[in-house]
């Protein structure tokens, strides 16, 4: 079975794992709401009826080992910071129809009754296991209380996630030389009595299943060998008062495993917005249930296989619809390693927003650089740079230059029709942004708009309308007319990624209402006639607000290591005992031989390289690499004397994504180390074309 492409008949629940309330957002948390909320907006976008979802994930030792570090009750340091999620979102522009907790009384029902349910059909049962304990301080240690050695791979793990090494789902017992979290008490393993949950009997289920997920290919394709593997059962329950009871018989003293409550909190806060709108407008049980859906979630890879196999295995024990698709993101490093909240090494959300940079900015770069299962770098300097580049410099050029035009000569949009050549253009780009939609690429989806516009910088360049006005006003009417069609459909394509600035440039070509209930079609409408002259969409951001920014990092980062250290109680939680705070911590993310080879990185020799007129820091090189030659842009022009480059030999990554870099295309990057970009090249006479590996 195939899915019909969106939109579909049926109505589609958009959701985002659930952050856990423990702790403040940085943008790299961000990912995954953004992502959401732009998939979301697409599909409406598209005429998909939907419902965007999610909620704090209030259980489990993530909050209560923090709660208890912080000393205080784990219901009120949960609320907290989820109070704090609900208001942070929308301030990027992630406007949930309904963000609830677990800890609500809907989540909670709701997950007794699904839990129950599964009891009774003989999916539950009860087995001796054995569980981490710490005699010292007479307390249990569920997941995050314990850490340890993963029994698979050899890492450091935590209790119930292999999170530095594999990535595996750790069970209880399974962690080998138990240590505990909070005294650093050595653990010993006693015996207990837990319930499990049969996944293993969905083994099946799951494997049909896959085949009809849709999504992202890691979420599709990592599943397949868990299940090859052989399922294992879960426990679902756990040593802890904070959480939701075991409802069923003989758990007394139990609470549920927050991976059991957390997901159907997706359903719980579905059905909190059913209840607010009225089930005429939106009824949860149609997707979820009852009816046919389209329920997609959007996730980090880090849960993959709790979406793909716990969860899916839960629903159908249960009677609940299957998820359509899974999009399952890559991580967010800063400059290049992974982000540290312990040592400050973080963009935090607020202090994005107290900065000034308005919210769209961010959601432009965290959704179109690099695919969606890619990780991505920020950086300022690299933020700085698509800012400038596709945001001022492309679209916010294109559609200041137009409707300023406009407004300034016809007081808004000529009378014309829009050519032909524009609208196919515009029609291509409406086909391109649906099928990106369907293949669930938001990179691809943001692109349409943007070289939509670039077209439209070309266009009016091309047809200088500014030299028609005089000789052949037909002919300049016409031109600046398509230029506001072509503006028009940039707001369309571009409101999912940047809600608020396509909300702006709506109502700059004088539109009435939102821009998020125009369907895709008004791309193609014909503009209204009158407006009055705009202002820029975008400012560009200078390099000294670059280097402060950077500044600021740094010495944060310095801070937060000196008190680190100071601080310092050697206990295994105390995750900036190691690295040097002069050199960039190693990135904690591992990746396997294969994907290195997935790097094509070759010797090359240098042929040309000459400055790029107007650019900073911009060289234009000529690079041979064995087979080809390629045109290199490397930010080395203020480093290295270009004269003296030529017949040097580089390292150079042949298989990175073109770029165009100050309107110089750039076909591979040449690996440099550091600030001063000292250049990586060989020892031995390696030729160029050799593949380093
Ligand atoms: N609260 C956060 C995480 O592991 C976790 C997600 C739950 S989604 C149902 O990323
Ligand atoms: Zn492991």
């Amino acid at each position: 079975m195939s899915h019909d492409d969106f939109p579909t008949e049926n109505p589609a629940v958009v959701t985002c794992g659930l952050p856990y309330a423990n702790g403040d957002l940085h943008i790299g948390h961000l990912r995954t709401y953004i992502s959401g909320d732009a998939f979301a907006r697409a599909l409406e976008t598209l005429g998909q009826e939907t419902a965007f979802v999610s909620g704090s994930d209030m259980h489990g030792t993530p909050v209560a080992v923090n709660a208890e570090k912080e000393g205080v009750d784990p219901e009120e340091f949960a609320l907290r910071h989820h109070e704090k999620y609900a208001e942070t979102f929308p301030r990027f522009n992630v406007e949930f129809d309904n963000y609830g907790h677990t800890h609500d009384e809907t989540n909670t029902e709701l997950t007794r009754e699904i839990v129950r349910t599964l009891d009774e059909k003989g999916y539950v049962y009860e087995k001796e296991i054995q569980v981490a304990y710490d005699p010292e301080d007479d307390q249990w240690l569920p997941d995050r209380y314990v850490e340890g050695t993963c029994p698979y791979c050899g890492e450091r793990a935590r209790g119930d996630e292999c999170d530095e090494g594999c990535g595996r789902h750790l069970e209880p017992g399974e962690i080998e030389d138990p240590v505990s979290s909070i005294s650093g008490n050595p653990a010993e393993y006693r015996e207990r009595t837990h319930k499990f949950f049969r996944v293993s009997e969905f083994e099946e289920y799951l494997s049909e299943f896959l085949d009809r997920l849709e999504g992202t290919s890691n979420a599709r394709n990592q599943p397949r060998e868990w299940i090859e593997s052989g399922l294992q059962d879960w426990c679902i329950t756990r040593d802890m008062d904070w959480g939701i009871d075991y409802p069923g018989e003989g758990g007394d003293d139990l609470v549920l495993y927050v991976w059991v409550d957390a997901p159907i909190e997706y359903i719980a806060s579905t059905k909190q917005y059913s209840e607010r709108v009225g089930a005429e407008e939106f009824d949860w049980a149609t997707p979820w249930r009852d009816g046919e859906g389209e329920l997609v979630h959007v996730i980090g890879r880090d849960i993959i296989q709790h979406h793909t196999v716990f969860w899916p295995a839960m629903l159908r024990g249960a009677d609940y619809n299957e998820p359509r698709a899974v999009m399952a993101s890559g991580f967010v490093n800063l400059d290049g390693a992974a982000f540290s909240t312990s040592r400050d090494r973080a963009v935090w959300a607020d202090d994005y927003l107290d900065e000034g940079f308005h919210p769209d900015l961010v959601r432009y770069y965290l959704t179109t650089t690099g695919g969606f299962q890619n990780d991505v770098d920020f950086s300022w300097e690299k933020f700085q740079e698509r800012v400038n580049g596709e945001l001022v410099g492309t679209l916010g050029n294109f559609a200041y230059r137009s409707l300023l035009f406009a407004a300034r000569n016809y007081g808004g949009a000529p009378d014309a029709d829009t050519s032909e050549e524009v609208r196919e253009r515009i029609e291509d780009a409406v086909a391109d942004f649906g099928a990106a939609v369907n293949d669930y690429s938001l990179k691809e989806a943001g692109e349409t708009a943007v070289s939509l516009a670039g077209f439209g910088n070309e266009y009016i360049q091309r047809n200088e309308p500014w030299n028609l006005t005089g000789e052949e006003p037909d002919r300049a009417e016409q031109v600046i007319y398509d230029c506001v069609q072509i503006a028009k459909a940039v707001a369309v394509l571009s409101a999912p990624i940047l809600p608020g600035k396509a909300q702006r440039l709506w109502e700059q070509l004088g539109e009435d209402g939102s821009v998020h209930d125009a369907p895709l079609d008004a791309a193609l409408e014909s503009p209204p006639g009158e407006f009055d002259e705009p202002d820029e969409l975008f400012e560009q951001i200078e390099d000294e607000r670059v280097e402060e920014l950077n500044a600021d990092l740094e010495e944060r980062v310095e801070a937060a290591s000196e008190e680190a250290d100071g601080e310092s109680d050697g206990t295994a939680a105390d995750e900036s005992a190691s690295g040097d705070a002069d050199v960039e911590p190693i990135s904690e993310d591992r990746i396997s031989f294969e994907e290195f080879q997935d790097l094509d990185v070759r010797v090359g020799e240098i042929e040309v390289a000459e400055p790029i007129e107007g650019a900073d820091d911009l060289a234009r090189l000529e690079v041979d690499i064995g087979a080809e030659t390629r045109q290199i842009v490397a930010g080395i022009k203020q480093l290295h004397d270009l004269d003296e480059l030529p017949g040097e030999r580089v390292v150079v990554l042949a298989n990175l994504e073109q770029a165009e870099l100050f309107g110089v295309e750039s076909d591979g990057m040449l690996l440099a180390a550091g600030e001063d970009a000292d250049l990586l090249t060989t020892k031995g006479d390696s030729e160029p074309g050799t593949k380093i590996r």
